[in-house]
């Protein structure tokens, strides 16, 4: 006799590598699986870096992401797709035609403009693509607040007005939700809000950490993707992924001579669990 034991929730991570796996599709299938579902990916460009830094960046042709998302397609039941860093304009375009296709799976789309030190990633003709081709096509967005100025192109002002301009202007490109995070702004506290077509849905307030994490986004982008596949309502969904990701920022650890990494694993690796050992704070000191 077989026993079959229940397929967990498939999440379509379409994303670039980060070799470190702070960032990156690496980051996304940890975050998926200390969630419970299990990560699928495509993979858009390779990147060499280390935590301190994006040496290059290399797209992968667009005929081959898209060959990898349809045999993935053709062969399983998807329940939610991630979006991270795509490389390219054919990328966009190539998957935002698929995901044309499936009109009923929520894609949460992170746009990755920039990495958190500075190295840019989506040029203006990416950028442009981004908004024509996948925002129509996006349920939930998650820019931190410096992206959504960029994609909604809105000057006007660093304060909250400012900013509810810009998600207002992303939902008439066609996004769904918008999750713009406060992590780059001047505030005493991270202040992350969820914007709808009726305006703000939820705001949260969370302890501003000290020092400076990659792959935050990527983990942010990717909680509320899981929690999308398990079933939750988006605003339970953004609630429990930013409460996650803040547990894994505040038990990030330092494993090069670079930025912090988020411990996705961390309730593995608690106090006391013999199992897994770890290294937490052994590299703090030299933040
Ligand atoms: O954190 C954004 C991000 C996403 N994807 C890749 C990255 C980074 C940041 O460096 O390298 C591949």
């Amino acid at each position: 006799m077989t026993i079959t034991t229940p397929t967990p929730p498939l999440v379509l991570v379409i994303a670039a590598s980060d070799p470190t796996a702070g960032a990156g599709i690496q980051a996304d299938t940890l975050t998926l699986a200390s969630l419970g579902c299990h990560p699928l990916s495509a993979l858009t460009a390779v990147t060499v870096q280390d935590t301190v830094g994006v040496r290059s960046v290399h797209p992968v042709a667009a005929d081959v992401l898209e060959q990898q998302v349809r045999t993935l397609l053709e062969d399983m039941q998807v329940a939610a797709f991630k979006i991270g860093v795509l490389g390219s304009v054919e990328n966009v375009v190539a998957v935002a035609g698929i995901l044309a296709n499936h009109p009923d799976i929520p894609v949460v789309f992170d746009p990755v403009l920039a990495s958190g030190r500075g190295d840019d990633f989506s040029g203006a003709a990416i950028i442009a693509a981004m908004r024509e081709f996948l925002l129509p096509r996006t349920t939930v967005l998650t820019p931190n607040a410096p992206e959504a100025r960029r994609l909604a192109e809105c000057q006007d002002g660093e304060d909250e007005l400012g900013i509810e301009l810009c998600a207002q202007r992303l939902i008439a490109m066609g996004a769904q939700y918008v999750l713009i995070t406060g992590t780059h702004e001047n505030t005493p506290e991270v202040v992350n809000t969820l914007y709808g077509r009726d305006g703000v849905l939820r705001r949260d307030c969370w302890e501003r950490l000290p020092g400076s994490y990659h792959g935050s986004g990527c983990t942010l982008a990717s909680a509320i993707a899981a929690c999308l596949a398990g079933g939750a309502s988006i605003g339970d969904a953004v609630r429990a992924a930013q409460d996650y990701t803040w547990q894994t920022l505040a038990s990030g650890f330092r494993p090069g001579r670079g930025q912090f990494i988020p411990d996705r694993f961390f309730r593995m690796r608690g106090a006391g669990d013999k199992c897994a050992p770890g290294q937490r704070g052994d590299h703090r000191d030299g933040r």
